[in-house]
């Protein structure tokens, strides 16, 4: 890769005083440093709330507050002194508002009253609660059916809101729970049921301690999950193998300086964090794997026709595992040029990569949005469980599968029960629990909700947190299959785009956010769960004033509803003032929970019991299954390459965002200053378009279906990517991403792998 084309080289480490500069112009912008600064110092402590940030694990031992740039930028957000009071919608009509950006909608400040849209001004009115649950209800009941409704929901829900919101929608009748999951780490889930029996990391945070080799693939920590990067940072320190596996050179996975370290930070040093940086191809990942586990399986051959005892861990696959000569027949039909075109890795590199697997006694895969955004995601979820079976990586100490989760609970809203396909268990659960029959049949994900409201089909969108209209893939599409809706609610912190995308009859009810002090009626302060990556589930509470006297609570909001709707005998108004009555409820639905109310107050929480962890595996066959799917025949890079001029996109974060919030225009790691529409490119794919760096083009989506997809006037930054693959922000580039293209199995929008083409702007 030449030098020219990476920014890499000039800049510093990632972390460090730059983000310490940059969480305090986030603080003093939110116009609370005070209120901020308090409040960053009790995030993740035991007495304080849970960072709202990311879902990476807390460390048991010392309890100094983690300082992580994300989480200051996530509390100042919702900590702002701004306002978006009615005066604010007085002035602005709902049309108007669909004109404004992201940024500048969400920077009006925290919302403070539940407001009705009024069709005749156009406006959204300020209303009372009862009037807003009252009329919710009476729509809800008017439906033809309940699977007429959408129940949305974003993963900083807690546990306690998410519970009551599935038990509200199915006690209504459905089971249409599109969830931010859909599109996020939903093949992780399903891959790893499948593999090892349950959806989840087998690994906690002290396996980090331990592993002496670390696959990092498709991620990039050093944005996205900042507290991660501590515990890479540490254990390359102490001589482990940190490998990087990611198209684009993330400068954060090469070097960072560490907030932490007082005296690093004074010396201006940094250290490097990737030991091996290996780029592969868009969606290559699948093959790059099987390439390494071709090589595990000649080098064990080798070493057993010489009369050694293999490289394998036999007595592990014996006991442990099934399927795998099956596999190894798909690794062996594997050729060498389809797995080095695809994965666009040389054969020399993927051997590199074999050796640090080979060379190291503990392994720990992680992985994220760069793995579970493709067609065949499932698949490659399924192959990475592969390799680290083969040689006993899971189940043991420093060892382990780690999908680093997004929201920082998301996954504890699936664990609760946010499951649009829940198992009979549940059902059967909550039946006996709440003596009612709640609903079998499967409902709607996000790929079938935005289809069913395009169509006409679902004429309610209930929106638990999130963003549902920028999110999602088709932009234009999604907004317009809103506005058909006869109801749409959204339950937020703040005001944002997607919510101007409204239905006939039309609300925006606020609530309390998590740095808030949640008191019921009585005066007595209530906590919320949540569940991190690593299976740990904490207590939180909050420290601030609530924003307004008006807000309520998530838990309140939903009960309200939910009374509204269906009557008061499931108990909803008991719940909403005491949460200890919906973590008991918990207890006896959820397995796991038991005591929850006791273990939920111990200082760390406690952990959820992981069954493959301790090498159970509830799979149907009572082992770990070796998957053995073949090859993708061709995957989206080459599919462009064949049809020429065409490229394969990429929508990922910038540093300065959160999901479809933005915080600011930088990408400081990336070296992008104060714009976001830019498309990064390999400098000769630039030349071969016959555009220069720094070229306007309209990015223009390719899949035909009748529809015109074009997100308009972006900039072409020369950049380390491999050729044929490009990359650029979410959520504008939305725009060009269909929802049909789905992955097989995880129906997750391709996110990470949509076909463009580029078109040069007129010169103005
Ligand atoms: N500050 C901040 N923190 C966040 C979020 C945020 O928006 N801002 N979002 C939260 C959420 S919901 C989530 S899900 C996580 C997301 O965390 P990430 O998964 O780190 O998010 P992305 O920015 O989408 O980055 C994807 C990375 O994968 C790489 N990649 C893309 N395609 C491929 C591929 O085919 N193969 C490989 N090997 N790599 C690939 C990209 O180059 C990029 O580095 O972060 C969470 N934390
Ligand atoms: N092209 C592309 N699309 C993607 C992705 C991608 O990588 N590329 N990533 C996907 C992923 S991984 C995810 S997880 C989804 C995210 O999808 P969502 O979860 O729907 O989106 P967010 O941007 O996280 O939601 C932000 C909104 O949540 C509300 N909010 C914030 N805090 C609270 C709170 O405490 N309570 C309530 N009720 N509301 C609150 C605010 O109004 C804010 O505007 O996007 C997906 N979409
Ligand atoms: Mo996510």
């Amino acid at each position: 890769m030449s030098d020219a084309a990476s920014p890499l080289k000039k800049s510093k480490a990632a972390g460090g005083w730059g983000a310490l500069r940059s969480c305090g112009k986030h603080l003093l912008a939110s116009g609370s440093a005070l209120a901020g600064a308090k409040a960053m110092l009790s995030a993740n402590q035991p007495d304080g709330f849970d960072c709202p940030g990311c879902a990476w694990g807390d460390p048991e031992h010392g309890s100094s507050f983690e300082f992580c740039e994300n989480g200051v930028k996530a509390v100042a957000w919702e900590a702002t002194e701004k306002r978006a009071a009615p005066t604010f919608f007085a002035r602005h009509t709902v049309t108007e508002l669909r004109g404004w950006t992201d940024y500048d909608l969400e920077n009006v400040g925290r919302l403070t009253q539940p407001m009705r849209y009024d069709p005749a001004s156009n406006r959204f009115i300020a209303v009372g609660w009862y009037q807003a649950f009252a009329e919710i209800g009476r729509e809800l009941n008017a439906l033809s059916s309940p699977d007429e409704a959408e129940f949305y929901t974003s993963g900083r829900a807690s546990n306690e809101a998410a519970f009551l919101y599935q038990l509200f929608a199915r006690a209504f009748g459905t089971n249409n729970f599109p969830d931010c999951s859909n599109m996020c780490h939903e093949a992780s889930g399903i891959g790893l049921i499948q593999s090892i029996g349950i959806g989840k990391g087998t690994v906690e945070l002290e396996d980090f301690e331990l592993a002496d080799a670390i696959f990092v693939i498709g991620q990039n920590p050093a944005t996205n999950h900042p507290r991660m990067l501590g515990d890479l940072r540490r254990a390359a320190q102490r001589g482990a193998k940190v490998v990087a596996l990611n198209p684009v050179r993330e400068r954060g996975l090469e070097r960072f300086a560490d907030p932490q370290d007082k005296i690093e930070m004074l010396r201006g040093g940094s250290r490097p964090v990737a030991s091996h940086y290996a780029q592969p191809k868009l969606g290559g990942d699948m093959a790059a794997i099987r390439g390494m586990a071709k090589i595990v399986f000649a080098r064990d051959a080798a070493d057993r026709a010489e009369g050694g005892p293999g490289l394998l861990d036999d007595a592990f696959i014996a006991e442990h595992t099934t399927g795998l000569e099956a596999w190894r027949a798909e690794v062996e039909a594997a050729g060498w040029d389809a797995i080095e075109d695809q994965s666009g890795l040389d054969r020399a590199e993927i051997e590199a990569l074999a050796e640090i697997y080979l060379g190291a006694e503990r392994v720990i895969a992680t992985w994220a949005m760069g793995v579970t955004q493709h067609k065949h995601s499932v698949a490659t979820v399924r192959e990475i469980a592969n390799l680290l079976l083969l040689r006993g990586h899971i189940g043991r100490p420093g060892a382990g599968l780690c999908p680093v989760r997004g929201h920082s609970n998301v996954q504890g809203d699936r664990t609760v029960g946010i499951n649009e396909n829940p198992p009979a268990w549940l059902l059967d659960n909550l039946d006996r629990e709440f003596g009612i029959a709640v609903p079998r049949a499967p409902g709607h994900n996000v790929v079938a909700a935005i289809k069913a409201m395009a169509e006409g089909r679902s004429k309610a969108f209930i929106g638990l947190g999130g963003n549902f209209a920028r999110a999602t893939p088709d932009t234009a599409l999604v907004t317009e299959a809103l506005r058909r809706c006869r109801l749409t609610v959204q339950i937020a912190t703040k005001p944002n785009l997607g919510h101007m995308a409204v239905g006939e009859v039309a609300y925006l009810l606020p609530c309390l956010g998590r740095t808030e002090i949640d008191r019921n009626a009585a005066g007595k302060s209530q906590i919320v769960t949540v569940e991190d990556s690593m299976s740990m589930v904490h207590g939180s509470g909050g420290i601030n004033k609530p924003a307004s006297p008006h807000l309520k609570s998530e838990v309140a909001i939903i009960a309200g509803m939910a009374e509204a709707t269906l009557g008061k005998s499931l108990g909803w108004a008991a719940m909403a003032e005491d949460h200890d009555l919906i973590r008991d409820r918990i207890a006896r639905v959820i397995p796991g929970f038991e005591d929850f109310n006791v273990r939920v107050r111990q200082p760390r929480g406690f952990r959820l019991r992981n069954a493959a962890a301790e090498r159970v595996w509830e799979t149907p066959s009572g082992r770990a299954e070796f998957s053995a799917a073949p090859l993708p025949l061709e995957i989206e890079h080459q599919a462009a390459r064949r049809r020429s001029g065409e490229f394969v996109l990429q929508t990922f974060r910038s540093h300065d965002q959160y999901n479809t919030t933005i915080y600011g225009l930088d990408d400081r790691y990336r070296g992008v200053y104060g714009e976001r529409r830019v498309v990064f490119m390999h400098p000769d794919d630039i030349a071969a378009i016959g555009a220069a760096p720094n070229a306007r083009v309209d990015v223009v989506g390719t899949h035909e279906d009748g529809r015109s997809r074009v997100a308009e006037d972006f900039r072409l930054v020369a950049y380390d990517i491999p050729r044929g693959c490009v990359a650029g922000y979410y959520p504008e580039l939305n725009a060009v991403v269909p929802f049909s293209r789905a992955g097989e199995q995880s129906d997750t929008p391709l996110s990470k792998s949509t076909p463009v083409t580029f078109r040069p702007r007129e010169a103005a």
